[in-house]
């Protein structure tokens, strides 16, 4: 039999039939092989005695044998030992096995999509740290977005759907003069278009690479904003057509700057924030999507376009305006517009709506 190696004191080895140790500091630190049934006494044993016993006095002769031992034990603390013995008793009685917890299937990933959020990455833009803050240039940004995501993907929950909600602003500049395209205004840029397009494309297939490798399903708006109206265009119809065998993929192509997205009883819409802010955007949102919003339960509208965070609800809709993980340029430092850096991923559940967010800032990932 299996024997076990445990402390024992004086009175315990001799309850069990041990010869105790001559000396008092052998005594103390005695230790016995003994077998599991001995070990079983000896603590029903110390189970009797702590309790009651309130201490012990001997008589010894002048060679230091024990002759008389007395213990003295304590009547009510015996009386309390047998009372809650009386009482683990009775609940050992009272207490049922549980039946096996059920694993909620309504909690697994399939219930779940990440919204990558992304908005005015101004890729293209060149900002001098020096007077700006933080340098921004084609490098920086194409190495910073791969980090982005790479993080990301990595801290949001597993999950089967994926949206890359990208609402707008994506390139810093539109055509062979970098100006903004509506009022022709000078931009910072670095610097050649066709330079531009390439990082462009190449950076958006990695992403939906790392993103097609995590989710079984993966959904991409590539939003217009006002530095990009024609390139978002050029973006959605090359997309749209580089993966057309890819069925695991869909490219929203819609040429309206509105975009929908449904995911069980959520609506999610788009909007760069260009045409509409955030203030009265909810009733354009449903006015053009009347059925997706009719069957919804939870509905969230996205926008991006001033950099800074921005929140609220309406009787619609909880709204929120994002940041960017992108640098200012001089024209944003000098005007004072001074938001943070970061950019996030929105857990949304089939059943419940928004369950979770992860907050990427610009300092994890440079
Ligand atoms: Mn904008």
């Amino acid at each position: 039999m299996k024997k076990l190696r445990k402390r024992l004191y004086e009175n315990e080895a001799e309850m069990l039939g041990f010869k105790p140790k001559p000396t008092e500091k052998q005594r103390n630190t005695a230790r016995y092989n003994i077998t599991p049934d001995q070990w079983k006494k000896v603590r029903e044993f110390r189970n009797e005695q702590t309790l009651a016993i309130i201490g012990t006095s001997t008589l010894e002769d002048s060679e230091g044998n024990i002759k008389l031992k007395w213990v003295k034990r304590n009547q009510d603390k015996e009386e309390l030992l047998k009372a809650l013995n009386s009482v683990v008793e009775a609940l050992k009685e009272e207490i049922e096995p549980t039946t096996p917890i059920k694993y909620k299937s309504a909690l697994n990933n399939a219930n779940i999509c990440n919204q990558y959020t992304l908005t005015d990455y101004h890729l293209g833009m060149m900002a001098w740290g020096e007077e700006s803050g933080d340098d921004w240039d084609l490098k920086i940004a194409e190495k910073t977005l791969i980090n982005f995501f790479s993080t990301a993907i990595q801290q949001s929950p597993n999950a089967e759907t994926a949206i890359f909600a990208q609402i707008g602003d994506f390139l810093h500049w539109d055509g062979l003069d970098a100006v903004t395209p509506a009022n022709k205004h000078v931009l910072d840029a670095d610097t050649r278009f066709t330079k531009l397009v390439r990082v462009a494309i190449r950076v958006i297939r990695k992403i939906i690479i790392m993103l097609l490798e995590k989710y079984k399903k993966v959904t991409v708006i590539m939003a217009e904003g006002n530095h990009d109206p024609a390139s978002s265009v050029w973006l959605r119809e090359m997309l749209a057509s580089f993966y057309e065998n890819e069925t695991r993929l869909f490219i929203d192509t819609n040429p309206d700057p509105y975009y929908c997205v449904t995911f069980g009883k959520n609506c999610l819409f788009y909007h760069h924030g260009h045409k509409k802010a955030i203030n009265n955007i909810d009733s354009v949102f449903v006015s053009k999507y009347k059925k997706q919003f009719g069957k919804s339960e939870y509905v969230y509208g996205h926008t991006g376009h001033l950099h800074h965070t921005k929140m609220l609800e309406s009787n619609l809709m909880t709204l929120e305006q994002h940041r960017t993980l992108a640098a200012k340029d001089a024209y944003a430092s000098r005007g004072g517009y001074n938001s943070g850096r970061d950019a996030k991923v929105i857990t949304y559940h089939k059943n419940f709506g928004e369950v979770g967010r992860q907050t990427i800032n610009i300092n994890m990932i440079k």
